[in-house]
């Protein structure tokens, strides 16, 4: 139980993306909930439903529903879903990417029209439709959030067509904080470090990065899901109602470092 102050008390919040224990959604689902709000969790097939219905009992029994945001109807019927079963909405975590694994290695002029579509598709346009979907669902002043990483402005080698994806979502980001923020509506980006999960850990080189970030970092480690989670319970929270439009580097300071420090290479 958690023993500090409690910042979201009579909130409910709806967290994409969890697919497993690793998730960075998971770990922002348990940070949610341990400051008292009420969760629902949505996951995409069959295929790991088990699991998201186990982690939803450690959760208070968090409501589950199937949403594939690629389908307009899945979409649809996960809106109808929570507004019979779990009411208005007072935060929405985007925890969702997906690109073909040809387009996450190899050059960025080999990547084809239909990956393009299928990754500008699950990772970008998905915020747009979620939030199309919810929007009278949103309580006023509600919290909308989604993940990114530094490779949407910066060039992440093998990131590639993601970092065209992420690009795209954070601009997402601001279109949508401007439309919604006569409702006092805000949307937020989290760009996070590198954190071993099933989207990352198949990533070539991966454990390679793992190993470079406490070297460069200023606070010299990595991160966890549980400090993605730690700033999602602030973006979901009263504490930052003045805060919109903006992309929130969760990273140990890593993308503010303009050279990598003399001894690196030691
Ligand atoms: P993950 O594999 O646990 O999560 C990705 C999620 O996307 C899965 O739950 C998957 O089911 C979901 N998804 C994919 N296609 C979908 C669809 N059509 N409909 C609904 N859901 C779909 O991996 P993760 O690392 O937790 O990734 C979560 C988010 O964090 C992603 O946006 C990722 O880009 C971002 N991110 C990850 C890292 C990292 O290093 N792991 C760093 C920064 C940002
Ligand atoms: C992904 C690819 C290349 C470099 C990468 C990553 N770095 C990091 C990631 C440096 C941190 C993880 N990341 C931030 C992502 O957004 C990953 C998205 C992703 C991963 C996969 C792997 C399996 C697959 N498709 C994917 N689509 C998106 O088939």
């Amino acid at each position: 139980m958690y023993a500090g102050m409690k910042l979201l008390e009579g909130k409910r919040a709806l967290v994409t993306g969890v697919a497993n224990r690793w998730s960075i959604a998971t770990g922002v689902a348990r940070k949610l909930h341990e400051h008292g709000a009420r969760l629902a969790l949505t996951y995409q097939g069959e295929r790991v439903r088990d699991e998201v219905e186990k982690l939803a009992k450690e959760l208070d029994d968090a409501r589950v529903v199937e949403c594939d945001v690629s389908n307009d109807a899945s979409l649809e019927a996960m809106r109808n879903e929570l507004a019979e079963h779990f009411g208005t909405i007072d935060a929405v975590v985007h925890s969702i990417a997906f690109a073909n694994k040809e387009d996450l290695a190899g050059k960025v002029f080999d990547t084809s029209r239909s990956g393009f579509s299928l990754a500008l598709d699950v990772s970008s346009y998905s915020l747009i439709a979620l939030v199309g979907a919810l929007r009278e669902q949103l309580n006023d002043g509600a919290s909308v959030m989604a993940l990114t990483y530094l490779g949407a402005t910066q060039i992440v080698p093998n990131y590639n067509l993601m970092g065209i994806a992420k690009a795209a979502l954070e601009s997402c980001v601001r279109y949508l904080a401007y439309d919604l923020g006569d409702r006092g509506i805000r949307v937020n980006a989290i760009s996070a470090g590198p954190i071993k999960t099933a989207s990352s850990r198949q990533v070539g080189g991966f454990s390679r990065i793992l190993e470079v970030v406490p070297k460069v970092a200023p606070l010299r480690r990595n991160v966890t899901a549980e400090d993605v989670g730690n700033a999602a319970v602030y973006l979901a929270s009263d504490l930052s109602t003045a805060i919109t439009a903006d992309v929130h580097f969760v990273d140990a300071g890593y993308h503010m470092m303009g050279l990598y420090p003399p001894d690196f290479a030691t």
